[in-house]
């Protein structure tokens, strides 16, 4: 037997007994690589004579076609029985439960439940939503807000102040949302109508106070906007936050330099047993303070007092948020526990809408 006749034997032989495609590439290496059997003979015609090259070449060409077919024949029956194997091996059953998805797994926190909720009873009744930055001139917390520099009023409100930069300007975090008012009121004309809902920022904290909180206020200016339309308004509002068909409010006399005159306002309820109930009772529950916009406020922010006038209220959305869903601790609202979450938690596509109730 002729040296390629042996050689196409034991090509075919290897190519037939290769069990998987890594072993038969290595069979193709031995054989097509560049220093396989085939490729080795095929270096050897350059040294040969015309005429035995013309025999010697078509013979070890015709090996290599060969060789190569006989691969790519073993290849796709190798690919095809190992497909076959893992269809064998992997299966699926349909039958088993299936692994709760992130939109089932999720929970929106109850701070953003209550700001969407209370976003869902304004929207209903006309309002915009209107927002603004964390971090805020001194004009725009206090100076526009009728806090004159030097104010006393300002030592109230407990400031997170920032270092001065260049031009000597002191920003800070916003105490209140009222700037995002001012803004609202020096970028567009009356009629206006928006609540500001966001995060606020004082120096505070212990059992019930956090340095970080949340706050809703609202604006209402137009040119005979009143304290009857205010008290309605927010009757209207304690009625639908609180899902009851009636709330009995208090409304008395304040202070705060933006308003004048200014109220805060209680709710009527009655606490047993850890649980609270609104719209009965006899205690009274703080929930917010309102009062007409203070005419400097006003001028201050391009409104003339003398052709518009308008009220604005605020109240703060942790409390009534651990009010109305049992909230135990205020610290655990931003404790970032996932097992207090899952408890807690509203489910992701439980949207609030007056239509379909405001809890589902
Ligand atoms: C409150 C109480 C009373 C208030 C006033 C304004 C503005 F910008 F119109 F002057 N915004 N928010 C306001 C009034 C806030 O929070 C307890």
């Amino acid at each position: 037997m002729s040296d390629l006749a042996a050689l196409r034997e034991q090509t075919l032989a290897a190519i037939a007994a290769a069990a998987d495609e890594p072993a038969l590439e290595v069979v193709r290496v031995a054989a097509l690589g560049k220093k396989g059997a085939i490729s080795a003979l095929l270096a050897t015609l350059g040294k040969m004579s015309p005429d035995e090259r013309r025999t010697a070449g078509a013979a070890i060409n015709a090996l290599k076609d060969e060789t190569t077919e006989a691969l790519a024949a073993r290849r796709a029956l190798l690919k095809a029985a190992a497909l076959e194997a893992r269809l064998k091996a992997e299966s699926l059953d349909v039958t088993l439960p299936v692994r709760a998805a992130g939109i089932e797994t999720g929970r929106i926190h109850p701070i953003s439940q209550v700001i969407d909720e209370i976003t869902a009873i304004f929207a209903d009744l006309g309002f915009a939503i209107a927002e603004g930055p964390d971090i805020e001139s001194d004009d725009y917390n206090f100076t526009k807000l009728n806090f004159p520099p030097g104010h006393p009023a300002r030592e109230m409100h407990d400031t997170f102040f920032f270092q001065p930069d260049a031009s000597g300007e002191r920003k800070l975090l916003r105490t209140h949302t009222s700037p995002v008012q001012v803004r609202t009121m020096l970028a567009q004309k009356p009629p206006i109508r928006v609540i500001c809902p966001g995060r606020t920022y004082r120096t505070d904290f212990d059992q019930t106070h956090t340095p970080m909180f949340h706050q809703v206020e609202g604006l209402v200016i137009d040119r005979e906007a009143n304290l009857g339309h205010l008290m309605w308004l927010l009757k209207e509002f304690c009625k639908a936050f609180f899902e009851v068909k009636d709330v009995n409010m208090r409304f008395r006399p304040s202070f705060f330099p933006f308003t004048s005159p200014s109220v805060e306002v209680d709710i009527q309820c009655r606490r047993s047993g850890g649980e609270i109930r609104f719209g009965e009772g006899e205690d009274w529950l703080e929930i917010l303070g309102c009062g007409m916009v203070h005419a400097n406020v006003l001028r201050n922010c391009g409104i003339d007092p003398d052709e518009y006038q308008g009220f604005a209220w605020g109240m703060g959305i942790d409390r009534i948020a651990m009010l109305k869903y049992g909230l135990p601790d205020l610290r655990d609202l931003f404790d970032a526990d996932l097992r207090w979450i899952r408890h807690y938690g509203f489910r992701p596509l439980d949207i609030p809408s007056l239509a379909a109730g405001l809890t589902g």
